[in-house]
């Protein structure tokens, strides 16, 4: 069984994006020691965060995780910044990683917008500490949605690298595992735009926490056309809204964008619409109920990432120290 890393940051509260792009295909990964789902909170500092809210978001993600089906006593779920293996590979990997690798990445440009200058170093190197990660446990299966599929290419190019420099294989390839029709959630208000937990606007995305009654009015309110539906997806190649929307009902139906619209062709948004907030509402509703009573006991989440953290040191701490002493580092006493 191949070894499983994924991780999410604690950057606001996750949306049927992060839901259906990631968590959700998660919860099937579940095996122990070998599935690690990691609340990545260093990863979120790339950005300002407000210290109270941070801890605030990181306590809500792990209860959404666990909301979400991820049982901490069947995978390894826990706090990035309570691995110290992270940085500590994520600085050697900074070292691999060459800056015309990372002046690629795509997600950079987005992040960073027109002031560059002003973006940090962090989101820069980013790239490298995500490699860290799931190198840190010799990780090879690491489900996300399509936005991380060029991070995954360079976390391999920096393994190669390693193991051709210091002419030892020793970290193993990874295999992205990016799934199901839903893997690139789009914005409400901006089909060419994916749903992000931190875009400034909440009408663009469902938070895992709105109820019912926002959910429905934010679906009404998600922008489409007057057009009727086609037949098939491909006839919606020009209207990236519509095509969204219908791959969003896909994903909670279990059905695809074509089954869709087979039943729904030559109708308009005001009759799919109902149809998609009674599925997102029957998806999204327990899960907010489940948050709603786990975060009743935060300490109960804290130990769940308390004991997550040293099951996940006791794999990673030799992995690294390994890694040290293949580069030279003379070891510690
Ligand atoms: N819109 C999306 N559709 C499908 N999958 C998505 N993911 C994120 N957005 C979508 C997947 O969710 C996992 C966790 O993402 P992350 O929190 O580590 O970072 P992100 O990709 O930058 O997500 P956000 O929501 O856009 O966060 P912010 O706004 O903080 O940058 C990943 O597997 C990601 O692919």
């Amino acid at each position: 069984m191949p070894r499983v890393f994924s991780g999410i940051q604690p950057s606001g509260v996750p949306t049927l994006g992060n839901y259906l792009g990631a968590i959700r295909n998660w919860v099937p990964m579940q095996a122990g020691d070998d599935s690690l789902f990691c609340v990545v909170d260093l990863h979120a500092i790339t950005a300002f965060q407000d210290p109270a809210e941070l801890t605030r978001q990181t306590r809500e993600m792990a209860a959404a995780l666990i909301a979400c089906g991820i049982d901490p006593a069947r995978s390894i779920l826990f706090c990035q910044s309570h691995v110290h293996a992270h940085a500590e590979l994520g600085w050697i990997f900074n070292c691999i990683a060459r800056l015309g690798w990372l002046n690629r990445m795509t997600q950079f440009k987005d992040k960073a917008g027109k002031d560059r200058e002003a973006a940090s170093a962090g989101l820069y190197v980013y790239p490298n500490l995500m490699a860290a990660d799931i190198h840190a446990y010799h990780a090879t299966l690491v489900p996300v949605g399509d936005d991380q599929r060029q991070h995954l290419e360079l976390a391999n190019d920096i393994a190669e690298k390693f193991n051709h420099d210091y002419g030892v294989p020793y970290f193993p390839r990874i295999e992205p595992l990016i799934q199901g029709v839903a893997a690139r959630v789009m914005s409400l208000r901006d089909g060419t735009k994916k749903m992000s937990k931190s875009d400034p606007s909440d009408q663009s995305r469902i938070n895992l926490t709105d109820d019912a009654d926002t959910i429905a009015l934010k679906i009404r309110r998600a922008r489409t056309d007057a057009e009727p539906l086609p037949e098939q997806i491909g006839g919606l190649e020009a209207r990236p809204e519509a095509r969204n929307l219908v791959g969003i009902l896909a994903a909670l139906t279990g059905t695809t964008p074509d089954a869709v619209l087979r039943d729904h062709a030559g109708k308009g948004f005001s009759e799919l619409k109902p149809v998609l907030i009674d599925a997102m509402v029957a998806e999204l509703a327990p899960i907010a109920a489940a948050m709603r009573r786990l975060l009743d006991d935060p300490g109960a989440i804290d130990t769940a990432l308390a004991e997550g953290a040293r099951r996940a040191a006791a794999i990673a701490d030799p992995i690294v120290t390994r890694a040290k002493a293949i580069m030279g580092f003379l070891p510690a006493r």
